[in-house]
């Protein structure tokens, strides 16, 4: 029928069918369009339907109630937010508006650290995209809410088939009034190893551009020339820079005399000199206990006049005293979640905040029906993740023994159980502080924490204890993230390295101790857009080249799958992770007025190769769809 029309048609009938004929009418064209993206989403639902989601167990799909949006909060469109100032008084006057304040300011990271934390880094754009508008809306109050970087980067391409841009730009547009944060890895940027200075430059402006307003830049080692470049970087932008110290140990048990108070002062005060515009205290794994976040609070507030911003997890369940404790002791800002997505491995729950400081002097000023009401929205779509809960739902005091960082919980219980170690999980943690100790007391965080996550379980795995390694290291060949790091690459740890585990793990192998960045060399842009542009068929954005740069496989299979199942975004999340039962019909939207209803009619049994085919009807239309079973 399209032809048809086509043909059909005067202007292409009276054969002066020119070029032009596809612009004066682009409704003949948008059959076929509709009908090709029609095909691809069957194709992938079709797929999840027969073979599963990958990485969770297949199983029938779940009812779930439609989330309760919030249809009636009360909005406060005259409030001046810290978006607003920065838009017209740059980052300083962000930061005389923010020691200005009495009371104590937000950080939401539902967005961010708290899905990376609970669930695997899983919650998809489709999820914030009802629900970003209602926060900015209902909580301009908010400092930031801190909505990119970390994992999400890696995972949106890896595992949710998504653009992590695209979901930058849709959260800027829903949240014009919000100042969006991210967390940056210095010169790892959102990846897991170090990266040349102009990848790092590029990567920043090109954030910065597409909508990122505060960078919160740490280094996995607490290593400060790593850090240097991305804060001046991030100053070019006219963005605000806030230099983070990654907390471990306790600064109140003399055992641990490597990480004292004076450690966290001193990098407070170069941080500064760098041109950080706020110090974060960056305490990933939650280990900064009520009384060491008094003492560190006040005395960096008496090192320092930059606002403070700290950042803990609720693992042990003392979340809530360390943030009363730290803003009595006059701490800027801190990082909350919605309730629903708190706790555990998480941040802090925002209302429970709001009401340990309630009829107090420094009360966060935040509407808390709004908080509630917005809460009950998660309470209901935390539900479609639940086959990535990382299963620890209740306080875990043994994190002050493992010092595991949050977001690294559930993953390395993952990774665990992969290579069939599950049952062993607690021998693994124990290892890992075994391991942290080998290593001469490192910081823990993404990467380095990596590294030592992968040293345990190569130790549980292999039935080494620390004496074997220093009896038959020489024997052993280590994993390579192990290696790498004993060589420099992530950068000097403080106080360096062991040397005698050096010695036994590099093998001869050189080491540098020159900053990993200063001896790359540039990567030149324009060689790496015409390799992509081969590739992937077209001439490739700058967002693009970058994404490569940092995961050029990973880039490369979700570009492969968009040629296959298109814009699979669009999808509701339980189809996304769980497919279409017989006889069901799923809306998708795929542009305003342009909707796909989709239903399953039939699944046919399998061929002799184990094809099946699919019984489809797209908006109407008999559709088959041929999906290789492959269980
Ligand atoms: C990340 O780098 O992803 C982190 O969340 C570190 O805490
Ligand atoms: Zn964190």
């Amino acid at each position: 029928p399209f032809l048809h029309k086509v043909i059909g048609h005067p202007e292409f009938q009276s054969g002066e069918a020119k070029t032009t004929f596809i612009d004066n009418t682009p409704q003949l064209f948008e059959f076929p369009k509709l009908r090709d993206r029609g095909n691809k989403t069957m194709k992938y639902i079709g797929e999840v339907t027969v073979n599963g989601f990958p990485g969770i167990e297949k199983s029938t799909k779940k009812y779930f109630d439609a989330p309760r949006i919030p249809t009636d909060l009360e909005l406060r469109s005259d409030y001046v937010t810290a978006k607003n100032i920065l838009d017209k008084d740059g980052a300083q006057g962000v930061i005389d508006w923010v020691k200005k304040q009495d009371n104590v300011l937000l950080t939401d990271t539902t967005f961010r650290d708290a899905h990376q934390s609970l669930l695997a880094t899983r919650v998809r754009t489709q999820d914030f995209k009802e629900i970003a508008r209602l926060t900015g809306e209902g909580l301009p109050e908010l400092f930031s809410s801190e909505m990119w970087g970390g994992a999400t980067f890696d995972v949106a391409y890896r595992f949710l088939n998504e653009d992590p841009w695209q979901r930058l730009r849709k959260i800027r547009k829903l949240m014009p009034n919000t100042l969006l944060q991210m967390l940056f890895r210095g010169s790892n940027a959102v990846g897991y190893q170090n990266y040349p200075d102009n990848v790092i430059e590029e990567f920043i402006q090109e954030s910065a551009r597409q909508g990122i307003d505060v960078f919160r830049i740490f280094d996995s080692l607490n290593w400060l020339p790593q850090m240097e470049k991305s804060i001046q970087t991030v100053r070019d932008t006219g963005k605000i820079a806030e230099a983070a110290i990654c907390y471990t140990g306790d600064i109140n048990d003399p055992s641990r005399a490597k990480y004292n108070v004076e450690y966290y002062k001193n990098m407070a005060k170069e941080l500064e000199k760098m041109g950080a515009h706020i110090i974060a205290i960056k305490d990933m794994a939650g280990l900064l206990k009520p009384q060491a976040a008094y003492r560190l609070i006040s005395e960096l507030k008496d090192t320092t006049d930059l606002p403070i911003h700290l950042h803990t997890h609720d693992t042990s369940g003392n979340g809530i005293i360390t943030y009363s404790a730290a803003t009595k002791a006059g701490v800027d800002i801190v990082d909350v979640a919605t309730s629903a997505m708190s706790g555990a491995t998480s941040q802090p729950s925002m209302s429970s905040l709001y009401y340990a400081l309630v009829n107090g002097d420094r009360t966060p000023d935040v509407n808390i029906d709004n908080t509630q009401k917005i809460n009950h929205y998660w309470e209901d779509v935390r539900m479609y993740y639940q086959p990535f809960e990382n299963g620890l739902n209740a306080p875990q005091t043994e994190v002050y023994m493992h010092e595991m960082p949050g977001g690294q919980y559930s993953n390395l219980q993952q990774q665990a159980k992969a290579v069939g170690l599950g049952h062993q999980w607690d021998d693994i943690k124990k290892m890992y502080h075994t391991v942290n100790l080998m290593f001469g007391d490192i910081v823990k965080v993404t990467p380095s924490s990596k590294v030592v996550g992968d040293m345990a379980l190569f130790m549980v795995q292999n039935n080494l204890t620390e004496e074997d390694i220093y009896a038959n290291g020489e024997e052993l060949s280590f994993p390579e993230s192990v290696v790498t790091f004993f060589q420099g690459d992530l950068g000097q740890p403080v106080g360096g390295f062991p040397k005698d585990l050096q010695r036994i793990i590099l093998k001869g192998r050189p080491a540098f101790t020159e900053r990993p960045g200063s001896l790359a060399a540039p990567v030149k842009f324009d060689k790496v857009k015409a390799e992509l542009a081969e590739k992937i068929g077209y001439e490739p954005k700058l967002e693009e080249i970058l994404s490569y740069l940092m995961y050029p496989q990973v880039f490369l299979d979700y570009r492969t799958s968009y040629q296959n199942f298109g814009d699979v975004t669009l999808l509701d999340t339980p189809t996304f992770f769980q497919g279409i039962r017989q006889g069901e019909s799923v809306e998708v939207q795929i542009e305003k007025g342009k909707t796909l209803i989709i239903r399953l009619d039939e699944i046919g049994d399998p061929d002799i190769e184990g094809n099946r085919v699919l019984f489809f009807n797209l908006n109407g239309q008999r559709r088959e769809i041929v999906i290789k079973d492959t269980s």
